[in-house]
């Protein structure tokens, strides 16, 4: 038996790590801490409300006595620390939050774990694992081979390099004070609670509202997608099988070109559209609806500044050492994301605020 602290537990990968360890392991307890910022919504967590298995605490990661009380009190013993600010476009036009959060954050956690489990003596076997990104390694040529556990970092964005900085101080927790910790480093997640600000749920949204599907650049960037529960099964392989003071890349092993991606969507939008009548009169905006092409809806727009060409995994290390593979083929999970979509549409249309709203026309505008 566990007990877990899931920081950012209510964003769209922690939400979705909560459901899957409680499904999975019903004897532990989980105590999610989330400071809901724009991405963090406690109604992803809903149906685990009123469990005993369960609890919510607002707050932040940056607020040292805070986690060092809920880990004395609840008796943690593990914490799974993926509250971040997790969206590039946004590090570009404001990197301080993601200083403060990511690196800063990252610290005060990493404190508290040393205080209360080492130096008071509280929890000898613990076990601290670190969720980051693929993004830490650079950009990859055509031809280079994948990001393996040991190419060299190379974080281009606000966000990227202040990942990278926590996942030293992670590492630097370890090797001088012999924290047990663990780091994954995942390449691009999608599937349910995912905000509709990163690539995937955006365009599903604005296909089903009949709004432009804005490609950046040439659409030729490639990103390697991971289903966001092979995710969740992948830091449970390294939280229950993972050698201490290791990282390990998790990836989908499917590279996709940006604008493949964006049209093969708008052919599973129209070919399920097509079979199912009722959703014309639920989506009447959408070009499906209408009987037409919702290809017909991109547009190429402006780059992102400083904008990765490609990421790839190297999975060889977690399959060899943990017998982990990803199983859900992009086809089947992008089907699986669309309905999850169309079926919660009250979901998408209250976390697209007027906050959002006003972030979209800036990053939008140019
Ligand atoms: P998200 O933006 O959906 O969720 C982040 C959560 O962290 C939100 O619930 C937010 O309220 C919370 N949070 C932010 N600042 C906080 C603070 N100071 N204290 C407590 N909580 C705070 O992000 P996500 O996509 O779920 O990403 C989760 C983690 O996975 C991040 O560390 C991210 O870097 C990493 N990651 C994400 C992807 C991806 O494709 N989404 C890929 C690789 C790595
Ligand atoms: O409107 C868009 N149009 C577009 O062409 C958006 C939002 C994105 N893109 C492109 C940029 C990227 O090449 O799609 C690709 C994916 O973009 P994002 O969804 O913003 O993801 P990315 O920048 O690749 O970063 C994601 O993966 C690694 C997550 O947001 C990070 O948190 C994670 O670390």
């Amino acid at each position: 038996m566990s007990n877990l602290l899931v920081t950012g537990g209510a964003g769209f990968i922690g939400a979705n790590f909560v459901h899957y360890w409680l499904r999975q392991h019903p004897a532990d307890r989980v105590v999610v801490l989330d400071a809901l910022t724009y991405a963090g919504n406690r109604a992803n967590l809903a149906a685990l409300e009123g469990q005993s298995n369960f609890a919510f605490v607002t707050g932040s990661i940056t607020d040292a006595a805070l986690v060092e009380e809920l880990l004395r009190r609840e008796r943690l013993d593990t914490i799974v620390h993926f509250a971040a600010e997790s969206h590039v476009d946004r590090s570009i036009h404001g990197p301080d939050a993601f200083i403060q959060t990511n690196i800063v954050g990252t610290h005060t956690l990493l404190t508290c774990a040393r205080k209360v489990w080492m130096l008071e003596g509280a929890m000898p076997q613990h076990r601290f694992h670190h969720v980051s990104t693929d993004e830490v390694y650079g950009s990859l040529g055509p031809h280079d081979p994948a990001f393996t556990e040991s190419t060299a970092y190379a974080p281009n964005s606000p966000y990227s390099a202040s990942k990278a900085a926590s996942d030293h101080l992670v590492r630097a927790y370890h090797h001088t004070y012999g924290l047990q910790v663990t780091t994954s480093n995942c390449s691009n997640n999608y599937g349910p609670f995912h905000f509709p600000e990163k690539l995937i749920p955006l365009m599903i949204v604005n296909i089903l509202r009949g709004q432009a599907l804005p490609v950046y650049g040439d659409g030729r960037n490639i990103r390697d997608w991971l289903y966001v529960t092979d995710h969740c099964r992948g830091i449970e392989a390294i939280l229950t099988r993972g050698r201490v003071g290791h990282v390990y890349n998790i990836g989908g092993g499917v590279e996709c070109e940006n604008i493949l991606l964006v049209r093969s969507l708008c052919r599973i939008a129209d070919e399920t559209f097509a079979r199912d009548p009722d959703l014309c009169a639920r989506y009447p905006q959408s070009l499906a609806a209408q009987g037409k092409s919702s290809a017909s809806l991109i547009q190429y727009v402006t780059d992102r500044p400083g904008h990765d060409r490609r990421y790839a995994i190297d999975c060889q290390k977690i399959r060899a050492e943990l017998g982990y593979e990803a199983t859900v083929t992009l086809e089947a999970g992008l089907r699986m994301t669309f309905d999850w979509y169309v079926n919660n549409s009250a979901w998408w249309q209250s976390v697209m605020d007027g906050s959002y709203r006003s972030w979209i026309k800036q990053n939008y505008s140019a």
